[in-house]
C-alpha cells in the first residue's frame, strides 16, 4: 500500500512537472506579432519606430504611417500603412552583443517595458542587455544564446506590459484576480495616455479592474480577459473617491456622469479607431454615442481594443 501510494505520488510529481513545463511552452508557442496601425501608441510602437529609423515617439500617427507605407513599398509589401506579422519580419534584424543601433535601442527600450530590465536605451549592445536577452530567452523557454533573432524578436514584441500605477492609475481586484493588470503594449500605453489626461480634470486617479494575466490565458469568470486587449475601468464618483470609496454604478447618487464621460472621451482620444467597443450602461453615455448596452455592465466601463 504504501508502495502503491508512493508511486502514485511519484508519478504525480513526474506528471505534473512535464504538464507544467508544457503550460509555459504553449504560452510562448503561441506567440505572434501584434498588428499595430495609425492610432495605436506604446512600447511596440517605439520599437518599431526604432526599426524604421524615424522618431520614436510611442505615437503611432500620419508621419509614422507614411514612412510605414514607404518601407512597405520599399520591400514589395503592400503598402495599407498597417505593421503586421510580414512588415514585421521585414523590420526585424537579428542582434547580438558587439552590435550598435536603433535596432539594439528596440530591444533596450522592450526589455525594459516589459521586463523591467533597467536598461540605458544607448543602442549599444553590451554584457548588461546580453543578460537581459538571456533572461528574456530563459524566461520564454527559448535556448539563452543572447542573441536576438526572428523568434526572440516575435516573443518580445508578443509579450504583455504591466500597468504602471504610480501615477494616474489605482489598481482593484474586484474578481481576485491578483495581477491580471498585463496588457498587450499599445493597450497598456493606451489607457495610461487617457488616465493621464483624465487626472488632468482634477477627479482623481482611473481604477482599473483586470486586463489580463501576464502572458494572457484562462481568467476565471473573465473569458474576454484573455488577450491583453480588453480592459474593466470603474466608473468615477462625485467624490473623487473611486480609487478608496466603495464601487458605484451608474444608477448611485455619488455616480459622476460629467467625470465619466470625460473618462471615455479621453479613452477614445487615446486611441483614435483603435476601439473595438466600451461597454456601459449608463443610457446618457448610450444615447451620446460613447458607450453601449451590455448585461452586468452598470458597475464598470469595459474596453475592447483592436
Ligand atoms: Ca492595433
Ligand atoms: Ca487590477
Ligand atoms: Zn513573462
Amino acid at each position: 500500500m504504501k508502495a502503491l501510494v508512493w508511486r502514485i505520488a511519484s508519478f504525480t510529481l513526474i506528471f505534473g512537472i512535464t504538464l507544467g513545463s508544457i503550460g509555459s511552452a504553449q504560452a510562448f508557442s503561441a506567440a505572434f506579432f501584434h498588428t499595430i496601425s495609425k492610432g495605436n501608441r506604446g512600447t511596440d510602437v517605439k520599437a518599431m519606430q526604432y526599426l524604421l529609423n524615424i522618431s520614436a515617439d510611442g505615437v503611432f500617427g500620419s508621419g509614422t504611417e507614411s514612412s510605414v507605407k514607404s518601407f512597405q513599398s520599399s520591400r514589395g509589401l503592400g503598402a495599407d500603412g498597417i505593421v503586421g506579422p510580414n512588415t514585421w519580419g521585414e523590420l526585424i534584424v537579428t542582434v547580438r552583443r558587439g552590435d550598435n543601433g536603433n535596432a539594439v535601442k528596440a530591444i533596450q527600450t522592450l526589455l525594459n517595458a516589459k521586463r523591467n530590465a533597467g536598461l540605458t536605451v544607448d543602442g549599444a549592445f553590451g554584457a548588461g542587455t546580453e543578460i537581459a536577452v538571456k533572461s528574456f530567452q530563459s524566461h520564454a523557454g527559448l535556448s539563452a544564446d543572447g542573441v536576438v533573432g526572428p523568434t526572440t524578436w516575435k516573443n518580445l514584441i508578443w509579450h504583455y506590459e504591466y500597468t504602471d500605477f504610480s501615477a494616474n492609475i489605482c489598481d482593484q481586484d474586484p474578481d481576485s484576480n491578483g495581477n491580471a493588470n498585463w496588457g498587450v503594449a499599445s493597450t497598456v500605453a493606451q489607457i495610461e495616455a487617457a488616465a493621464s489626461d483624465f487626472v488632468g480634470y482634477g477627479k482623481g486617479k482611473v481604477p482599473l479592474g483586470d486586463i489580463s494575466f501576464e502572458h494572457g490565458g484562462d481568467i476565471p469568470g473573465h473569458a474576454s480577459h484573455e488577450t491583453g486587449l480588453d480592459v474593466d475601468l470603474w466608473p468615477i464618483r462625485t467624490d473623487g473617491k473611486q480609487c478608496t470609496g466603495s464601487r458605484i454604478t451608474w444608477q448611485s447618487s455619488t455616480y459622476d456622469r460629467a467625470a465619466t464621460r470625460n473618462l471615455v472621451k479621453a479613452i477614445r482620444a487615446a486611441a483614435p479607431n483603435q476601439i473595438t467597443v466600451i461597454y456601459f450602461n449608463d443610457p446618457v453615455l448610450i444615447s451620446e454615442g460613447l458607450t453601449t448596452s451590455y448585461p452586468n455592465h452598470d458597475n464598470h466601463l469595459h474596453i475592447r481594443f483592436k
